[in-house]
């Protein structure tokens, strides 16, 4: 299913004398409305091409039907997405779930979309069906040097897709560790995974990047052999520069400062990227700002004044994706919600006071610095993001119009009810 330009067109134009007039009194209050609104229009969130599907937990999975059956449907949605807010501009293929068969002709599907490909994801936390060793004790870590290699190999085979692909940074997120005291000898772990680590770091292009991502439990829950943001940077450290820790929200023990653990990663020059999503216990991949939205806003205030401590582009220095599952909600829903509410976050922390805010703490004037950084959160930054979206051709209001156009229901109507796609 394709959005044509008109019906984005005719969607804006009901909506637009409301729109700007909240856009007037928004640019009223926020002193850098219209710099705020061009760093909106330039930011793109990659997609995870496992997260087009209906998720589950082992207690169950209800498919809500209209779901893609192939890359090529996965694109076609991430298209659809992207027609919408123009903020979806990129797509992060996991590997073995999403092998592109003719990377050619799926790099022309994607262009045809405007698509670029983000991150290529490795996958050695699962056995494939024709796989020599299994992976249930570990991959990189393994106590058996083939095993270790067949995961090499795995993340290398990886390497290759995403340079085909355009490409130009591989997540490695190991589920490797162990659930007993004793099970496991840490230091050999650490040194078999590291050794392993040094080995698909050569193989990686001179312009590429490699993505460390840390986990603190789950599916191992004793310990976990990139367990959180220092082992991460422990490892990425040693591998080199082309190694950076990638920050996945849902990664952290309750109640971590993870605003704190970027604002030191940005400082060690080792923050690779994000995967976007929220949770209110575990790794719930639940909506990005759906449960805790000012803790979004907190890690975005430490980004804005990170990264413009050290100069860097918003837009394309670090890694911006979404990892998250969907239970409940329709998955483009989902998907267009957590668009939205980094969105936000992003614009909030764009439009705090930061020389008022440096002034207060200097003078610890600790009631001002809350007042400064709460007066932004409180600030309805709303028609900021839907201008940007405007002048990027994209629709006033994304979900109203995706419900307006009955776009599940027609993807119902094309792939059927009982459709499965790839992924968690
Ligand atoms: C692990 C993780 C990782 C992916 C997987 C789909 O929990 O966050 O990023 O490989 O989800
Ligand atoms: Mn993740």
């Amino acid at each position: 299913m394709v959005i044509e330009s008109y019906k984005i067109a005719s969607h804006n134009d009901a909506l637009l004398k409301a729109h700007e007039n909240k856009l007037a009194y928004t640019t009223s209050e926020v002193a850098a409305a219209e710099s705020i609104i061009q760093k909106l229009v330039d930011f793109q969130i990659a997609i995870p091409s496992w997260a087009l599907g209906t998720g589950g937990t082992r207690f169950g999975r209800f498919a809500g039907g209209g779901e893609p059956r192939s890359l090529e449907e996965k694109i076609e949605d991430v298209g659809l997405l992207h027609a919408l807010n123009k903020a979806s501009g990129a797509i992060s293929l996991h590997i073995p779930w999403d092998i592109p068969s003719d990377a050619k002709a799926i790099r022309a599907l994607a262009a045809q979309f405007d698509l670029k490909f983000d991150a290529v994801n490795s996958n050695t936390f699962q056995d494939q069906p024709n796989q020599a060793y299994t992976y249930k004790f570990g991959s990189l870590q393994n106590v058996n040097k083939a095993i270790r290699q067949q995961a090499i190999d795995h993340n290398i085979e990886v390497i290759k897709h995403g340079i085909e692909l355009g490409s130009d940074s591989l997540t490695v997120w190991l589920s490797d560790g162990s659930c007993f005291p004793g099970q496991l000898n840490f230091r050999k772990a650490y040194q078999n995974t590291l050794e392993s680590l040094h080995e698909i770091y050569a193989a990686l292009p001179e312009d590429w990047k490699v993505f460390v991502e840390y986990k603190a439990f789950e599916p191992n829950f004793y310990s976990m052999t990139v367990g959180d943001w220092g082992q991460s940077l422990s490892y990425a450290r040693k591998l080199g520069d082309k190694a950076y820790t990638l920050v996945d929200l849902g990664h952290h023990l309750p109640n971590a400062n993870i605003e704190q653990i970027v604002s030191l990663l940005l400082m060690e020059e080792k923050l690779g990227g994000f995967h976007f999503n929220d949770s209110k216990y575990g790794d719930d991949d639940l909506t990005a700002g759906s449960v805790k939205p000012y803790q979004l806003f907190l890690i975005f205030n430490e980004l804005v004044e990170g990264m413009d401590a050290r100069g860097m582009n918003h837009a394309k220095d670090l890694g911006w994706m979404i990892d998250a599952s969907h239970n409940v909600k329709d998955p483009l829903e989902d998907l267009l919600q957590s668009v939205d509410a980094i969105m936000l976050a992003y614009a909030q922390a764009l439009s705090v006071d930061r020389k008022a805010l440096e002034e207060a703490q200097d003078n610890n004037d600790v009631v001002k610095a809350q007042e400064i950084l709460q007066n932004a959160f409180r600030t309805d930054v709303r028609a900021l993001v839907a201008e940007a979206r405007l002048r990027a051709g994209a629709a006033l209001n994304p979900l109203a119009l995706y419900r307006e156009l009955k776009v599940r229901e027609n993807l119902i109507a094309e792939r059927g009810l009982k459709t499965v796609s790839t992924g968690l």
